[in-house]
């Protein structure tokens, strides 16, 4: 007991000595470390870092009263893109919000020039402004910060938002309160076409306030993914127009913890102004318990030696009318939400309930089966897969579908996330073909007394063995923040910065890996999250100049 103790201290001391202080390095470069101001780095305060990024020491001011963000005459996207004029409005309050009302003539001008606009051009015939995004849109953007007046040349809407939400991070506070910009060129698009987060919103019901500050959140992180794991064995929040009993019975609450049709619509809808797509899981055949409860013979009812012991298991694979409820249901999924893709799902089946059940047992001899459930688990999502791609979309599924032999449309997304030999599972899904997500790394419902945005920030996702073909498979990946200890209280510090670190590595290039310098400009960007009204949590002791109020 005594000697568990001492171990549990040294362990703290450890912590302190390596995980919490200031961006720890394992080679400190003493004489680099001596020129570096606390707090500074030369990129100032921007996240994820550019691709290309040339910052002058020559800055401008910019005024409340006379700043525009307006469209360049050559512009694709004219005032009757509500989707950028709206995002205008977003970062002209983002940048001027927190002015101190000080302007120009009371900040003692300091002779610095005016930068008066910012003109925002969208370069290609068709700016996408009333489309989706989707897995191949076009993200770039070139942002040119001088006189006589700003630039942000995008081929798509897609990538104007990201320029404005850079433009936005170049602005700083100069010593009088006066907003500042330096003389900047940057050319900026992803590394990864796939940057996604997952929330839970069975295990505790999350507020529609609480998603679109977190799709708010993302957007100033350059996520474009929001991966909703939408219902559960916990609970079943979605309400379905074609079957509302499953939310009258399989909700928290009828009324009040349900996502409507209008709800849905207005978070895809946020999420699509911000470049974000939502994408739904509707997770099948394990984790289905709620759904029994509205849908009479959905689920496998188990048995206590020859009776049934009045418990459920996974979905029944062997009935028709189990194909035929998918069918209708997943017609009305592919409807309601707009993106390419669905997730389905496929994750952590427990064969025990149907190893019990004596007609699921005589429907295995039939088919052949064997005692091989992997077999059974196969032939259901095979079906599945083959009802949903009749609805025209695409499917993501977790890695156990594709590790059990399950044949897969080639257009297959595999989601890795089981730690621990995720590198071996990136290389075998590669080889097969598929294309492929990376989540094992960043499961951010672990917490622990460090800074471990580091961990997640130092994760490689092609550090797999594979050729050059095989890691162009890997689209991107996706932090995870499963809803078993969270809800609408403490989802957002949790997530925000720790999820920042993922948003850099899915962002930026492959050699943007300096964790001290990504510390001094997280550290920054997370007070501007907080300016910005959202609760993120500390990297470690400090203050920001704005408060949370
Ligand atoms: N729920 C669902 C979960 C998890 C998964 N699927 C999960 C498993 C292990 C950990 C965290 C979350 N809670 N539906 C796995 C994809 Cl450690």
């Amino acid at each position: 007991m005594f000697a568990s103790l001492k171990l549990a201290l040294l362990l703290l001391a450890l912590g302190f000595s390596q995980g919490l202080q200031r961006g720890y390095v394992d080679e400190l470069d003493e004489e680099a470390e001596a020129e570096r101001v606390v707090g500074a780095s030369k990129y100032g305060s921007l996240w994820p870092l550019p691709q290309k990024v040339k910052i002058s020491d020559v800055s401008f001011k910019l005024s409340s009263a006379s700043f525009r963000i307006s469209d360049a005459k050559e512009s694709s996207a004219g005032p009757g893109c509500s989707l950028l004029q709206t995002a205008y409005r977003r970062y002209y309050e983002y940048v001027f919000g927190s002015a101190r009302r000080q302007e120009l003539s009371e900040s003692g001008r300091t002779g610095s020039a005016v930068l008066p606009e910012l003109q925002v051009w969208i370069t290609s015939p068709d700016s996408e402004c009333d489309g989706y995004p989707s897995v191949a849109s076009d993200e770039s953007y070139e942002l040119t910060v001088d006189q006589p007046y700003a630039v942000l040349k995008a081929p798509k809407v897609w990538g104007a938002l990201h320029g404005l939400e850079t433009f936005s991070q170049l602005v700083y506070e100069d010593e009088y309160g006066a907003k500042s910009i330096n003389s900047t060129t940057i050319s900026d698009f992803p590394r990864f076409a796939h940057r996604g987060i997952l929330l839970d919103s069975s295990r505790h019901f999350l507020p529609i306030k609480v998603l679109l500050a977190n799709l708010e959140t993302m957007a100033m992180n350059k996520f474009n993914v929001f991966h909703w794991h939408i219902v559960d064995d916990q609970s079943f929040p979605y309400l379905s127009r074609t079957f509302p009993q499953l939310s009258q019975q399989g909700a928290y609450h009828p009324y009040t913890h349900v996502y409507t049709p209008a709800d849905v619509k207005m978070v895809v809808e946020f999420g699509r102004l911000r470049g974000i797509r939502v994408i739904p899981e509707f997770d099948t055949p394990g984790h289905t318990r709620s759904w029994g409860k509205g849908q009479k013979d959905l689920l496998t009812p188990c048995y206590s030696g020859s009776k049934p012991s009045g418990s459920f298991g996974p979905v029944n694979p062997i009935l028709n009318t189990t194909y035929d409820f998918m069918s209708q249901f997943f017609k009305e999924i592919s409807a309601v939400f707009p993106d390419a893709y669905i997730h389905l799902g496929g994750d952590e089946v427990d064969f025990k309930c149907w190893m019990s059940n004596p007609d699921i047992q005589k429907f295995m001899d039939q088919q052949g089966f064997g005692h091989d459930y992997r077999k059974l688990e196969s032939f259901y999502i095979q079906k599945l897969l083959n009802i949903v791609a009749t609805t025209q979309k695409g499917y993501i599924i977790w890695q156990e579908v594709f590790d059990n032999g399950v044949k897969l449309k080639p257009d297959t997304v595999v989601h890795v996330w089981i730690g621990g030999g995720a590198n071996d599972e990136m290389s075998k899904v590669t080889a097969a073909g598929y294309t492929t997500i990376l989540s094992a790394p960043w499961y951010l419902d672990y917490i622990s007394y460090a800074q471990d945005w580091q961990k997640y920030y130092k994760v490689e996702p092609l550090s797999f063995n594979g050729t050059a073909e095989q890691k162009k498979l890997v689209i991107g990946g996706e932090a995870c923040l499963w809803g078993e200890y969270v809800d609408a209280t403490n989802l957002t510090p949790r997530l925000w910065p720790r999820a920042s670190a993922v948003a850099e590595r899915l962002w930026s290039a492959v050699d943007v890996r300096d964790v001290n310098d990504a510390f001094d400009r997280l550290s920054v960007h997370r007070c501007r999250m907080v300016a910005r009204g959202i609760p993120a949590e500390p990297l470690f002791s400090s203050y920001c100049p704005q408060e949370y109020k």
